[in-house]
């Protein structure tokens, strides 16, 4: 079987979301380490525009988003489950909240703390993808008690879902919704030094629990260049779609498509629809340096247009 390589950087805490499900299914991968910032030009051929992170290649098929990550390794190993309670929707209702609710203070709150250390360039690039101004480092550093604040409402409810003593958010076995959730907080608690570690001493059952996430680990991994990554793509032949369900409201097989994310991070991709699932489209594309691939897009999160 093809391997699966995940094209990220180390810092990503999405990145480190799909790295965990690697650990959970207990997966061999290879990492691809990509720019943090644009331009990404060894991953733009096998995305055709997306620039987000991570991007899960399997020969000449690529996945998109790590709720469609998590939702085709779970497919392609069912056991361990990534839903031991409450079925993948449950799950992915987590991981929205995660997405909507926690992501941007923990983000925000994590990265204010750090950010005289980070190049003007990633600000830049970020503003740039938001389609909104630089926000001034100052502005960011008089912000951090807002950030913190709107931060703790989020891990208030993780302490109380925590507050009996269970192991994980759903009971005594981990999942999907943990990972989903535990993701910003590594990256606010574990991976941004001392002084934002700190706003969790107030957490010490949220800390716990992370860390029993965080022992999940990370499967077995080994690197690959970027290249190398173009040429598995280019010698591979995309997977046979799977059968297409009929899905009211979502394009047909053999439209053309314009896809893009919600947030319209710039760079819409392109291509001729061959699946259509009810949470997943499948779109083919060919570009010289990788020739013909096929990139699955999940539909929540996405907006999918005739082209
Ligand atoms: N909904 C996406 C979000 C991914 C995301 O926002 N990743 C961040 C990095 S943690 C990103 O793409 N930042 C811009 C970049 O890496 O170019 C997912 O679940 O994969």
């Amino acid at each position: 079987m093809a391997e699966y390589i995940l094209h990220q950087y180390d810092s990503s805490p999405y990145a480190y979301k799909a790295r965990l499900c690697f650990g959970f299914k207990r997966l061999a991968w290879r990492a691809v380490i990509i720019p943090i910032v644009m331009p990404k030009p060894l991953l733009m051929p096998l995305t055709g525009g997306y620039r987000k992170t991570p991007v899960l290649q399997i020969g000449a098929d690529l996945y998109f988003d790590t709720s469609l990550i998590a939702a085709e390794l779970e497919r392609r190993h069912p056991a361990p489950s990534l839903y031991p309670v409450g079925g993948e929707g449950l799950a992915q209702i987590f991981a929205a909240w995660s997405d909507q609710s926690l992501f941007l203070p923990a983000a925000n709150f994590a990265l204010s703390i750090v950010a005289d250390k980070l190049p003007p360039a990633f600000f830049e690039d970020r503003a740039k993808m938001m389609n909104r101004p630089v926000t001034p480092i100052e502005k960011m550093k008089a912000a951090i008690p807002l950030f913190k604040s709107q931060m703790c409402l989020q891990l208030d409810r993780l302490a109380s879902l925590l507050s009996d003593g269970r192991s994980f958010l759903l009971g005594e076995q981990p999942g999907l919704a943990d990972i989903a959730a535990a993701h910003p907080i590594w990256m606010a608690a574990k991976n941004s030094g001392k002084r934002a570690a700190a706003a969790f001493d107030a957490y010490p059952t949220v800390r716990a629990w992370v860390d029993r996430v965080d022992a999940i680990g990370q499967g077995a991994r080994s690197e690959m260049s970027g290249e190398e990554a173009l040429a598995i793509a280019k010698a591979a032949e995309p997977a046979p779609p799977r059968e297409s369900e009929e899905v009211e409201g979502a394009p047909k097989p053999g439209m053309r498509v314009s896809v893009q994310t919600e947030d319209r991070a710039p760079e819409p991709v392109v291509g001729e629809v061959v699946m259509v699932r009810r949470n997943e489209i499948a779109i083919r594309r060919s570009a010289p340096e990788v020739g013909d691939v096929v990139v699955h897009v999940p539909r929540a999160g996405f907006i999918i247009r005739p082209a």
